[in-house]
């Protein structure tokens, strides 16, 4: 499927540090195709939801804290296996683990402080979209390099 999707955020830490442009920047020109994009403010409910997994973890409060310190860029990417692909580019969650030509690899010494978020699997993915766009917010266009990033037995 080429209209695979995943959720990106672009974290606080990322932000601050400018390095916005420098991460789209990998994900067009690796292929993938940016269907939404927003900035904001992630609100402490939102983000309980978002790392429910992590509730009651000694670092749980300070994880929140951080993701609503500063406004977030987040979007949805499309592509063939934009999940995995993704979730590849970003790396290791830790930034010191994660490998170098990553983005965390390449941008991060930090465990909470890791640049990104990205959608682990396909139905988290779906929940994580709908958490954060509404269905209006997605957007269909088809990229005008399409027939080049994918072999024509690809492209279904
Ligand atoms: P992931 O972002 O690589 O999918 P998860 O285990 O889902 O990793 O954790 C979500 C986020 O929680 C991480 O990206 C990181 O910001 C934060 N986090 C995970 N483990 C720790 C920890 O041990 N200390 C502090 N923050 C953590
Ligand atoms: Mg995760």
């Amino acid at each position: 499927m080429v209209n695979e999707k995943t959720l990106v955020i672009i974290k606080p830490d990322a932000v601050n540090r400018g390095l916005v442009g420098e991460i789209i920047t990998r994900f067009e020109n690796k292929g993938l195709k940016i269907v939404a994009m927003k900035m904001e403010l992630l609100k402490e409910e939102i983000l309980e939801h978002h790392y429910a997994h992590h509730k009651g973890k000694s670092f749980f409060q300070g994880l929140i804290r951080f993701m609503s310190s500063v406004p977030s860029v987040i979007m949805v990417l499309e592509g063939k296996e934009a999940v995995r692909v993704v979730r590849k580019m970003c790396g290791d969650t830790c930034g010191r683990d994660a490998e170098a030509g990553t983005i965390r690899g390449d941008f991060s010494m930090s465990v909470q402080n890791n640049i990104i978020h990205a959608s682990e699997s396909i139905d988290a993915a779906k929940e994580e979209i709908k958490r954060f766009f509404k269905d209006e917010e997605i957007h269909s266009y088809k990229r005008i390099d399409f027939e080049y990033l994918y072999a024509e037995n690809e492209r279904e």
